[in-house]
């Protein structure tokens, strides 16, 4: 079966058409410019050339992600900063057993190896197993995963091995933990009174015997090498495009595999170290919202590992509200006169929406007040000075082949 590939390389784009076997290259795949960015690549199938999007690439950029030790005494302020200025960060010293993630690992590697009609049976979209389409609505990437609901103690997945489910299960009680007390360092980095600390943390972890509670998922993602032959300068395949999480928090460890890259915030791209003995926390719409934008919502995405590297394995656990849960500044955060930037919604609206999104859309624009809109603007011209690189359009849809 042949793939299209699609390349777009500083000047110049490029369609390729590749099976195992040959490779053929056309120019002009895609009209617009990338300027200096571009460098990864977008697997698809063969669609209208028009259609066929850039995938924007950084430059070669050192790592610029926060680590904070969460037992260190500072750790507040430390977290605090790190959600302001990037909105990531690496998180050490979390108390995950090394146990659990080894399990985790081992099982969930021990799944994907399994042939791809076993796989299937744990399908059930949108939550189960799926491969490369993310999303309803055209998102692919080169992976597969499993994408499940869970409740404490409970792992919505009928149709998984029993040590796979038992494996998510622990390890989701213990990452949950992590993203609350997360959460409880970072209102206390805000500066919220001792006595109003909770509220962020009560939003994820549902008081005991609680039913209609918080809305969690876990992802666990499997990116496979890519086969795709890549020409001088390209740097990757697309695995999961860029977007930002539509929860509040979102917690995430990964194998030894890079691949994930974060945008800062004057729009570079940066690699993220992988760190199997840390966890990696996420802002997600929700936080930027419930701080009126004093947390950032950050952008990532992952490039897929080439021919000849290891697989990539990652469990990401998203933490988010109960569904009737308004999601709005809190006030105790909010200055006298300060407004709003974002009009009010609960959590069932906001994730309505998002499943009704792009990966890449930029999903709290319909919910930004006009002030927000004004402050957006004077940011991005602040950000965008000099050497700065400007941030990339939304993220076009991929298509891959994992199979
Ligand atoms: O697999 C990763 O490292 C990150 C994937 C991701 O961003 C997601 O599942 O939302």
């Amino acid at each position: 079966m042949s793939t299209i590939y699609t390349t777009n390389n500083c000047k110049r784009s490029q369609l390729i058409l590749c099976s195992r076997s040959a490779c053929f290259t056309t120019n002009e795949a895609q009209k617009r410019e990338t300027d200096r960015l571009p460098a990864m690549v977008a697997i698809t199938v063969p669609i209208s050339v028009d259609a066929i999007p850039l995938v924007k690439c950084a430059h070669a950029a050192a790592a610029a992600v926060p680590s904070v030790d969460l037992s260190a005494p500072g750790a507040a302020a430390a977290v605090a900063d790190a959600c302001r200025g990037v909105g990531f960060f690496k998180a050490t010293n979390h108390g995950v057993p090394a146990a659990l993630t080894d399990a985790l690992e081992a099982r969930a590697a021990a799944f994907f190896a399994l042939p791809h009609k076993d796989k299937l049976e744990a399908s059930a979209r949108p939550l189960g197993y799926g491969s490369k389409s993310i999303g309803c609505n055209g998102d692919v990437g080169w992976l597969e995963y499993i994408l499940l609901s869970v409740g404490s103690g409970s792992v919505a997945a009928a149709s998984l091995p029993p040590s796979l489910r038992a494996a998510l299960e622990e390890y989701t009680d213990a990452v949950r933990e992590v993203g609350a007390r997360v959460l409880e360092l970072m209102a206390d980095g805000l500066g919220i009174a001792e006595e109003r600390r909770g509220e962020l943390r009560r939003m994820v972890v549902a008081p005991a015997g609680d039913k209609g509670g918080p809305d969690e998922l876990v992802r666990v993602n499997h990116y496979p090498p890519c086969p795709c032959p890549l020409a001088a300068g390209q740097r990757g395949v697309t695995g999961f495009g860029e977007h930002t999480d539509p929860q509040i928090i979102s917690v995430l460890r990964s194998n030894r595999t890079g691949g994930l890259q974060i945008m800062l915030p004057e729009g570079r791209w940066v690699p993220v170290a992988p760190d199997p003995d840390s966890l990696f926390i996420n802002v997600g719409d929700s936080l930027q919202v419930l701080t009126n934008g004093r947390f950032r919502s950050v952008k990532h995405r992952v490039v897929a590992p080439a021919e000849g590297q290891q697989s990539r394995l990652s469990v990401i656990y998203f933490g988010g509200p109960a569904p009737t849960q308004r999601i709005a500044p809190l006030p105790e955060l909010m200055r006298e006169g300060e407004q709003s930037l974002y009009r009010e919604f609960t959590w069932a609206e906001y994730k309505k929406a998002a499943y009704k999104s792009r990966l890449g859309d930029h999903r709290l624009g319909p919910f930004e007040l006009p002030a927000a809109v004004t402050q957006e603007a004077t940011k991005a011209d602040h950000h965008c000075s000099s050497n700065a690189v400007q941030p990339p359009a939304p993220a076009p849809p991929h298509v891959a082949r994992v199979h």
